[in-house]
C-alpha cells in the first residue's frame, strides 16, 4: 500500500463535509471541482451551484497568478483567487486548516508566494546507472517516472504531482542533471515520454522542465561541436527547442550542469559559462521558458598538496566576474554553501554577489550528507537560517527531490516532513521550521493526540543539530565514505583530488580561508560578513573549522577547547539518538503498524551508525591530539 503521506482522505473532511460552490473554468479548476466531488462523495457534502446556500466558494477572481484571498462572506468562507493556479493553492489552503476554515473568527488574509519559483529537481535517470543506480543520492528506491527503461504508469506521478502541489511546488525538473546518453535522447526521439509526465503535473498547476546536456548536438551525432558561438549549434538548439515545445507547450525550460564533474561545457570552446546559458536561453525564449544554470563548477582533479586552491571559491570566482551578462530569462542556480550540501556550512558568497542576476537557491531535499534517510534529519531548520540570509537577492528555489518509488515515498517516513516543508518554505521563508512541522503533522496523522505530536516534535525538532552533533565537527566537512558517502571516514577524501580537506594533523585542525594567512575565501563576502568570518573572536563556533585552522586546545565561544567540543558533541549526539529510539517506542499503537516498524528500523541503524560516528571521530582526533577526555569516558 502506498502511504498518503501528507493528503490522506480525512484531511478533506472539513471540506468534504459541506456545501461547496467552485466557479472558473479550465484544467485547474476542473482538478479542484474533482478533489471537492471526491471528498464530498465520502464525508456527505454537496457539490453546489448556489452562491446563496453555499459554506465554501473556491473561484477564479483575477486574470491569472499563484495568490488568493481568504477571507469569510457572510456564512461562507470564501477563496478570491488571482488565477487557476491560485484557486489550487486557495483549496489547499483550507484543507491545510480543515475545520479551523471555517468558523466565524476567521480574518480576511491575503496569500501570496514570497519566491516565485518553487522547483524540485529530480537526480532520476531513465536506466539504471551501473555506480550511482536509477535515482543518483536517491534514498527512496527507483524513480516514480521509469521502470526497467520505460515510463511508468502515470497514476503514481499524478499522487505525486498532487503532494507537491499541496505543499507549494510549481516546477519539477524531471531528469539528473548528470544527463547520460539514454536521458539525452529525452529532448529528441524520447519527447514523448516527457509530454506524458508534463501532462500529469500540469492538472496540478505544476512545470516540468529537463535537464540537458551541453554537448547533446555532438552525441546525438548531429554536430561536429557544441560551441555556443557556432551558428550551427545556435541553430541547432533553436530548431530542438522548437520541436520540444510542439510536444510540451509548456515546458518550463531546462536545467544544466556544465564544466562540473565530468559534464561537458562552454569551457572546452574556451567559451564563457554566460556563453553557454545565453545561447539556451535565446532558444528559449520564444516559449516563454527559462534556463536553470548551475553555479556548481569546480575543479574535481585538484592537486592536494597545493594548499593555495580552494574549491569554496570556485563558484564566485568563476560566477561573480559574469554578473549582468545573463539574458533576462537565466537564472543562476547556487547551492546554498560554497562546498556541497554539508550539514554545516556558511552561505554561498555567490547568492550575496550577483546584485545584476536572477538567482535561485539550491537545497538538497535527499539527505545524501544527512544521513541518507536513514537517520532523522529535519532539515527546515537549517533552510529557514539559508532563505532569511538571502531573501531579497533570490527570486526562486530549486531542491533536489528525495522521493521515489518507495511505499513511504521517502524511505525514512519522517523524510516525509522535509519534502513537505521544502515546498512551504519557498512560499514563505519567515516561517518558523517547527511551525510547518506541526502542520505536517496534521496533515499526515488528522487528530493526531498530545501524545503523538510530542513524540514526533521530541524527535525531529533539534535532529538536524543532533546529527551534526555525532558526525563531522565545527564546520568541518566530508569525514564521509568516499563514493557514497555513508558513514565515517576520517581520512576517506583527505589525499584526494576532490578539493575536500579538513587538514587535521598533530597540532590543530581546520581550514584556514582567511586573507590574513589562507585561502581569502573569506574577502569573497560583503564586507560585514568578510570581516566576521576572518576574525578569530567573531566567527560563530559551528562553522569555525570552515574558515579556520586552529589548535586543538583552541577555547570556542562556548568556553571549551576544541577537542573537549568533539567529545562532548559525540557522546551527546549519540546519547540523544538513543533517547529518540526510546521515545519512538511510546508511538507504538499511535500511528499504522508498519509506519511505526519502518521508523523503528531506521531508528535501529541511525543508532549503530551514531555509535560508529562517535567512536571513530573521537578516536581519530584523540590519537592525533594525544589530549585525553576531560571527563575520563573511553576513547581508544
Ligand atoms: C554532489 C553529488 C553528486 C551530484 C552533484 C551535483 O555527490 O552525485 O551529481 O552533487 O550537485 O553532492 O551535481
Amino acid at each position: 500500500m502506498i502511504h498518503p503521506a501528507w493528503l490522506p482522505s480525512e484531511a478533506f473532511r472539513a471540506i468534504g463535509s459541506r456545501r461547496v460552490l467552485v466557479q472558473g473554468t479550465g484544467p485547474l479548476a476542473d482538478t479542484v471541482r474533482h478533489e471537492i466531488a471526491e471528498a464530498c462523495a465520502r464525508f456527505g457534502g454537496t457539490v453546489v451551484q448556489d452562491r446563496k446556500t453555499a459554506e465554501l466558494i473556491l473561484s477564479i477572481a483575477g486574470p491569472g497568478g499563484e495568490g488568493f484571498r481568504l477571507g469569510r462572506r457572510g456564512d461562507a468562507t470564501v477563496i478570491s483567487a488571482d488565477g487557476p493556479s491560485g484557486l489550487l493553492n486557495g483549496l489547499f489552503e483550507v484543507v491545510r486548516r480543515g475545520e479551523r476554515a471555517f468558523g466565524p473568527a476567521l480574518t480576511d488574509e491575503r496569500h501570496v508566494p514570497a519566491l516565485a519559483r518553487r522547483m524540485l529537481d529530480h537526480w532520476d535517470n531513465v536506466d539504471v546507472h551501473p555506480v550511482m543506480g536509477q535515482v543518483e543520492r536517491g534514498y527512496s528506491g527507483g524513480s516514480l517516472f521509469w521502470h526497467d527503461g520505460r515510463p511508468r504508469d502515470l497514476g503514481r506521478v499524478r499522487d505525486y504531482a498532487r503532494l507537491l502541489a499541496a505543499s507549494g511546488v510549481n516546477a519539477v525538473a524531471i531528469n539528473n542533471v548528470n544527463v547520460h546518453t539514454t536521458e539525452t535522447r529525452l529532448l529528441t526521439d524520447r519527447l514523448t515520454e516527457v509530454a506524458g509526465l508534463a501532462s500529469a503535473f500540469r492538472v496540478y498547476g505544476i512545470r516540468v522542465h529537463l535537464s540537458v546536456n551541453f554537448a547533446a548536438p555532438v552525441i546525438l551525432g548531429d554536430l561536429p561541436t557544441a560551441d555556443p558561438a557556432d551558428e550551427a549549434v545556435r541553430a541547432w538548439w533553436k530548431s530542438t527547442t522548437a520541436r520540444v515545445h510542439e510536444a510540451v507547450p509548456d515546458l518550463g525550460g531546462y536545467l544544466v550542469k556544465a564544466d562540473s564533474e565530468g559534464q561537458p561545457g562552454p569551457f572546452t570552446y574556451g567559451r564563457s559559462h554566460a556563453d553557454g546559458a545565453n545561447m539556451l536561453a535565446e532558444a528559449l525564449e520564444p516559449y516563454g521558458g527559462v534556463v536553470h544554470w548551475r553555479a556548481f563548477v569546480y575543479n574535481h582533479r585538484q592537486d592536494w598538496r597545493d594548499r593555495s586552491t580552494d574549491r569554496a571559491r570556485a563558484a564566485h570566482d568563476h560566477f561573480a566576474p559574469l554578473d549582468g551578462t545573463f539574458r533576462d530569462n537565466v537564472i543562476l542556480q547556487v547551492k546554498h554553501g560554497p562546498m556541497d550540501f554539508q550539514t554545516r556550512e556558511p552561505i554561498s558568497p555567490v547568492l550575496l554577489g550577483m546584485p545584476s542576476t536572477r538567482l535561485a537557491v539550491e537545497l538538497q531535499v535527499t539527505g545524501e550528507y544527512t544521513g541518507q534517510q536513514r537517520h532523522v534529519c529535519y532539515l527546515p531548520p537549517m533552510w529557514s537560517e539559508v532563505l532569511r540570509a538571502v531573501a531579497g537577492n533570490v527570486s526562486g528555489l530549486a531542491a533536489v527531490s528525495n522521493a521515489g518509488d518507495d511505499p513511504f515515498w521517502t524511505g525514512h517516513p519522517l523524510a516525509q516532513a522535509n519534502l513537505y516543508a521544502v515546498g512551504r518554505l519557498a512560499w514563505n521563508p519567515t516561517r518558523d521550521p517547527i511551525a510547518i512541522l506541526d502542520e505536517w503533522i496534521d496533515l499526515t496523522f488528522p487528530g493526531a493526540s498530545a501524545e503523538l505530536r510530542d513524540v514526533l516534535h521530541d524527535l525531529m525538532d533539534e535532529s538536524w543539530q543532533t546529527y551534526e552533533q555525532y558526525t563531522a565537527p565545527l564546520g568541518a566537512g566530508f569525514m564521509v565514505r568516499p563514493g557514497h558517502h555513508y558513514g565515517p571516514d576520517v581520512d576517506g577524501y583527505e589525499y584526494t583530488p576532490w578539493g575536500t580537506y579538513h587538514f587535521a594533523d598533530r597540532d590543530g585542525v581546520g581550514v584556514d580561508r582567511t586573507v590574513a594567512t589562507g585561502t581569502g575565501f573569506t574577502a569573497q563576502y560583503p564586507p560585514l560578513w568578510a570581516d566576521r568570518y576572518e576574525s578569530l573572536a567573531t566567527c560563530p563556533d559551528e562553522l569555525l573549522l570552515f574558515f579556520h585552522h586552529v589548535p586543538y586546545g583552541h577555547v570556542l565561544h562556548s568556553g571549551v577547547t576544541v577537542i573537549q567540543h568533539i567529545y562532548d558533541t559525540h557522546f551527546a549526539g549519540a546519547h540523544r539518538v538513543t533517547a529518540m529510539r526510546e521515545r519512538w517506542q511510546e508511538a507504538a499503537g499511535l500511528v499504522d503498524p508498519a509506519l511505526h516498524a519502518r521508523v523503528t528500523e531506521r531508528l535501529d541503524e541511525q543508532q549503530r551508525s551514531a555509535d560508529e560516528w562517535r567512536d571513530q571521530i573521537n578516536t581519530y582526533f584523540y590519537r592525533k591530539s594525544g589530549v585525553p577526555d576531560a571527563h575520563g569516558r573511553p576513547i581508544h
